[in-house]
């Protein structure tokens, strides 16, 4: 038997495809790392950096840098912009504004664009960071209010709440979803949070060096981080934010039913990983 035919007996095709995306990816990861270090070579973050995931947002995305403060107290806040691939001028305009930008050569998903601006704000001396979305739905002069519980010392892990506070939308499906699955959310983790899936989050850095290691969803991401908190016993709490319309373009998560099942997928994958769901049956 020739070789090759010998080999195709006893090769996983699969497994060998998921080295190849793993390894791809990798690359795509530290191509943005060396594209960051270029545009910044001795880059010192303040304690408080405010991280935008942003996707072809050129058309949103200055307006919600314009609107960033530079100061909360007498923190000093960065802006971190992470440019997740795209064929606009997001990149652009991040760096016009001033900005520190990294940009992701390919499109990866909101998730591992975060990731990556995790570890940036750590290994650059933030002490907290919070993350608000390129498209206008979150008001950045509400930061100094998302902060309060990590600067009083009463929380790790602050999440927005649409429901405390106002929402601005009109969807009546999306809004029984974010209902659902916070109710969803806490039977599970034991939280009493009203907005589980919003994007408008502080964090201690600690924390996030904690969870960072064990975070793996690249796109729909919002559950995965709180249950791995809530699993570690950081402490979460939730303020009151106004959720604006997007100022322009479409979601890009997808339709309603979509992004459903895609939250339901992630809070269930999730759940199994961290073991909650043995440790209560138990
Ligand atoms: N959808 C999507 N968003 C990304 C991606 N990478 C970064 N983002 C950013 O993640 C933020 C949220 O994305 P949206 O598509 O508005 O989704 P959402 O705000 O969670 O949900 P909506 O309520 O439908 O707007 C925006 O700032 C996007 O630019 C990506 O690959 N896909
Ligand atoms: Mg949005």
């Amino acid at each position: 038997m020739a070789p090759t035919q010998r080999h195709r007996w006893f090769t996983l095709p699969d497994s060998r495809e998921r080295r190849r995306s793993q390894a791809l990816r990798h690359l795509v990861l530290e191509m943005a790392r060396s594209d960051f270090e270029e545009r910044h070579p001795d880059a010192r973050f303040g304690p408080v950096v405010a991280l935008v995931a942003a996707y072809e947002e050129g058309r949103n995305i200055g307006a919600v840098l314009k609107a960033m403060p530079t100061l909360i107290g007498d923190l000093e806040v960065s802006a971190l912009v992470v440019v997740d691939g795209g064929d606009d001028d997001t990149a652009r305009i991040a760096t016009d504004a001033g900005v520190f930008t990294c940009v992701l050569p390919v499109n990866l998903g909101q998730g591992a664009a975060l990731r990556l601006g995790y570890e940036l704000a750590s290994e650059h001396g933030a002490r907290f960071v919070v993350t608000l979305d390129a498209d206008g739905q979150n008001d950045p002069t509400e930061m100094p209010t998302m902060l309060q519980p990590l600067l009083d010392g009463s929380a790790d892990f602050v999440i927005a709440s649409r429901r405390l506070g106002v929402d601005q939308t009109t969807d009546r499906f999306r809004r029984a979803g974010v209902q659902l699955y916070a109710w969803v959310l806490n039977a599970i983790v034991s939280q009493q949070l009203s907005d589980s899936s919003n994007g408008y989050r502080a964090f201690r850095t600690e924390l996030l060096d904690d969870i960072g290691p064990h975070l793996t969803q690249d796109q729909y991401q919002t559950a995965e981080v709180v249950i791995t908190a809530a699993s570690r016993g950081w402490r979460i709490t939730q303020q009151p934010t106004v959720w604006h319309p997007r100022a322009s373009g479409a979601s890009k998560k997808g339709g309603n039913l979509f992004f459903g099942m895609q939250y339901a997928r992630v809070i269930l994958t999730t759940w199994y990983r961290v073991g909650l769901g043995s440790r209560r049956r138990a």
